[in-house]
C-alpha cells in the first residue's frame, strides 16, 4: 500500500497528494478524425470510470476537482467521439472529475448558454467542485498539457482552433471551451439565459467577465489546440437574428439576468456509465 501512495489507519485508506505536474502527460494528441466509435467501444476503454462518469486518480489524491458540462441535443456520434478523447485526457491529468451532458428536451431552438447554467447548477447539487468547464461537444484537445485546472480570470480553453488555422479568429473570443471557479462564475451572474439559437451568447459570457471586473486567462496557443468535428448547421439551432442588439445591452442587463433568474425543468437525470445524463425543460424562446 505505501508503494501505492497510500497509507491505510484503520479501515481507512489515506492517498497522498498527486504530484504537481502529472507524470501520465504525453503532450500533442493525435486526433483521428476517422473510424467509427460507439459508446461502448469508450467504455471498454476506460474501465475505471464510475457511473454517471465519474474518476478519481486511483494512487494518489488529486489535487483539482472540475466538472465538466457538455450541451447537448441530438449529436451522439460527436458525444462518443469527445468522450474517447476526453476521459483518458482527464484521467491522465490525474483530475477528481465528472462529466454532466445537458440534453435539452423538444425541438424549440437551442440554447447554449442557458443549457450551462442549468449544467452549472446540477453539477454543484452534487459536490463543491474547483472548476466547472464548458465544452462543446464536437471539440476534441489535441494537447493533454492543456489543463482542466482554473486559473486568477476565467479560463478560455480553445484558444487554438483548426478551423481558425490554430489562432484565435478574434480578441475577446470566448467559445468552444471555457472553465470558471463556482466564484468567478457567480461574481458574473453566470451567463445570459436569452441568447436563442446560433451566435453571439459566447460574446455575451465574454463581456460578462469583463464588465465583472475580471481578466480572461488563456493557454498558449500551443497548447491550446482544438480540432473541430466538422458538421452542418443543426436544424433547430439557425442564427439568432436579434444577437447584435442584445450584445449592446449586455453592460445594462447582465446583472439583472443570469444565474439569479435561471428556471427550468428538469425531466430525468441518469448515471449512464460514462457520463450523468440530464434531460431538461428550458421552455419556449421568449
Ligand atoms: N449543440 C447541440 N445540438 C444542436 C446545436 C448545438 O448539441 O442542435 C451544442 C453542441 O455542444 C455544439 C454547441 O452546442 O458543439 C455549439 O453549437 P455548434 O457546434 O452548432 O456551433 P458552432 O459555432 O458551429 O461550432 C456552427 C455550425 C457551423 C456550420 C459550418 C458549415 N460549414
Ligand atoms: C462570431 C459570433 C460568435 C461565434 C464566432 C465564431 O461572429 O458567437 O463568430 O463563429 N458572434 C456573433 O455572431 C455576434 S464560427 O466561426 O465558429 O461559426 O462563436
Amino acid at each position: 500500500l505505501e508503494n501505492m501512495g497510500g497509507k491505510s489507519i484503520g479501515d481507512q485508506v489515506f492517498l497522498s497528494p498527486c504530484p504537481v505536474v502529472s507524470p501520465l502527460l504525453l503532450g500533442p494528441i493525435s486526433v483521428q478524425l476517422s473510424g467509427p466509435v460507439n459508446l461502448s467501444i469508450v467504455s471498454r476503454r476506460n474501465p475505471w470510470v464510475l457511473p454517471g462518469g465519474r474518476h478519481s486518480p486511483p494512487r494518489c489524491k488529486a489535487r483539482h476537482s472540475c466538472a465538466v458540462v457538455i450541451p447537448h441535443r441530438n449529436r451522439e456520434p460527436h458525444l462518443a467521439f469527445l468522450l474517447y478523447h476526453l476521459h483518458p485526457v482527464l484521467q491522465r491529468q490525474q483530475l477528481h472529475y465528472a462529466i454532466y451532458v445537458i440534453q435539452q428536451a423538444g425541438n424549440q431552438t437551442f440554447n447554449r448558454a442557458k443549457l450551462m447554467n442549468v449544467g452549472f447548477k446540477e453539477a454543484m447539487r452534487d459536490e463543491e467542485w474547483d472548476c466547472i468547464f464548458f465544452h462543446d461537444v464536437d471539440l476534441i484537445p489535441e494537447n493533454d498539457r492543456n489543463l482542466y485546472i482554473c486559473a486568477d480570470g476565467p479560463k478560455h480553453m480553445a484558444a487554438a482552433m483548426d478551423k481558425f488555422g490554430y489562432k484565435m479568429p478574434y480578441k475577446n473570443y470566448f467559445g468552444g471551451v471555457s472553465g470558471l471557479t463556482p466564484e468567478q462564475y457567480l461574481k458574473m451572474n453566470g451567463f445570459p439565459n436569452s441568447y436563442w439559437g446560433w451566435g453571439g451568447e459566447d460574446d455575451d459570457i465574454a463581456n460578462r467577465v469583463l464588465l465583472a471586473g475580471m481578466k480572461i486567462s488563456r493557454p498558449s496557443i500551443r497548447l491550446g489546440r482544438y480540432k473541430m468535428i466538422k458538421h452542418k448547421h443543426d436544424a433547430g439551432n439557425a442564427a439568432n437574428p436579434n444577437r447584435f442588439t442584445m450584445l449592446a445591452q449586455t453592460r445594462r442587463i447582465w446583472r439583472l439576468e443570469g444565474m439569479n433568474t435561471l428556471n427550468y425543468r428538469r425531466l430525468s437525470r441518469e448515471q449512464q456509465p460514462l457520463y450523468t445524463n440530464i434531460t431538461v425543460d428550458i421552455g419556449p424562446s421568449e
